[in-house]
């Protein structure tokens, strides 16, 4: 519970990630906090949950219930007995809340809540994908529309997406729309002698399409000790500098269970204020690459949200895909339940 702008300075007071783009002085905490406090307030009366995805700022984590990566999001979401939820992350994400838990109030306050993964691709796209690959399994990363998983067999997350993979019977396998990630799972699959065929859609995110090996050179002849850490939604010839590769949670337990000074973290750069948080005693090097729409979300619209929710912040379904990519997404939690033979990513 943060009770005083003090308080919420001694939180924050170690993130200076990116020079000054995340400095939190004292000042800066006195005008954050009477948002906070009143959040906080219309949580009770409201009964309402606050889910933050790792990349948004750190004030907005601080007022959250649960922080999380989108599969830790979504199980919080599948089990709340809450009113509502207000989701601080992306659409697609809120969205996903909104099928596993349909009869909650799902707001979304960002009113820049796309994502170029999700928008990279459309449900007729995939109706044509489905002619032209009859015999493929339609495997979706979460980051897409309601409309995409409705016409998917299974969903993956960062952090299941090798354990699905591998799971799967089928060896012929269209990854939507991740063009890097399909990429990432074919080298792991001819590493770990696994039969697959993966087709692949041209989409990427923004931030880790940025990160080449360049920099990995770089910041290693800066700190000879780094460890870096690298996200799947980069290219394979960043994923193969690594010394780590995995999803947000992972990495976070990654430099949790790892003795060194110094880290670069290949993803957005809302995880390297997080884990500044919570390790003080660590440095975080390296670019601060930010995601304009995990962003944009910000505390004066989740109290805006919270208060009086128009038309535009919350979330509706298409009825004609709810069933259909729920199916999608309880796949996801049944197929990441098996043991995985190859290790993480
Ligand atoms: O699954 C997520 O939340 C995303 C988009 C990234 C990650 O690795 O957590």
């Amino acid at each position: 519970m943060i009770d005083s702008p003090e308080a919420l300075y001694r939180k924050l007071e170690a993130v200076k990630i990116g020079g000054t783009t995340c400095l939190y002085t004292l000042e800066k905490c006195q005008q954050l906090y009477p948002y906070i406090e009143r959040i906080q307030q219309l949580k009770t009366q409201t009964n309402t949950i606050v889910l933050a995805h790792s990349y948004v700022s750190p004030e907005l984590q601080l007022i959250a219930d649960f922080t999380g990566d989108s599969f830790e999001l979504s199980k919080w979401a599948k089990t709340t007995h809450a009113d509502r939820i207000v989701f601080v992350a992306v659409r697609f994400m809120a969205e996903t809340a909104k099928l596993l838990n349909p009869s909650k109030e799902v707001l979304v306050p960002s009113f820049q809540d796309g994502c170029t993964l999700a928008d990279s691709i459309t449900g007729p796209q995939v109706d044509a994908l489905r002619k032209q690959y009859p015999h493929a399994t339609f495997v979706c990363y979460i980051n897409t529309s309601v409309a995409v998983k409705a016409r998917c067999d299974v969903c993956v997350t960062s952090s299941n997406v090798m354990r699905i993979i591998e799971a799967l019977p089928t060896t012929e396998i269209v990854f939507l729309p991740d063009r890097l990630m399909a990429q990432n799972i074919r080298v792991h699959c001819q590493q770990h002698g696994i039969q697959k065929q993966i087709h692949e859609w041209d989409g990427v995110c923004y931030v880790h399409d940025e990160y080449d090996p360049a920099m990995i050179d770089y910041i290693r002849q800066q700190y000879p000790n780094v460890q870096v850490a690298v996200h799947p939604e980069c290219a394979p010839a960043v994923v193969a500098l690594a010394d780590f590769v995995g999803s947000t949670s992972q990495m976070m337990a990654f430099v949790a269970q790892t003795d060194a000074p110094y880290y670069f973290l290949l993803t957005e750069c809302g995880l390297a204020t997080r884990l500044q948080v919570a390790h003080p005693d660590k440095v975080f090097v390296g670019t601060c690459t930010m995601c304009r729409y995990m962003k944009s979300n910000r505390l004066a619209d989740v109290e805006r949200v919270m208060r009086q929710p128009t038309e535009r912040d919350r979330v509706l379904l298409d009825p004609a895909d709810i069933e259909p990519a729920q199916r999608c997404l309880d796949a996801m939690f049944t197929w990441a339940s098996i043991p995985q033979k190859g290790g993480v990513i």
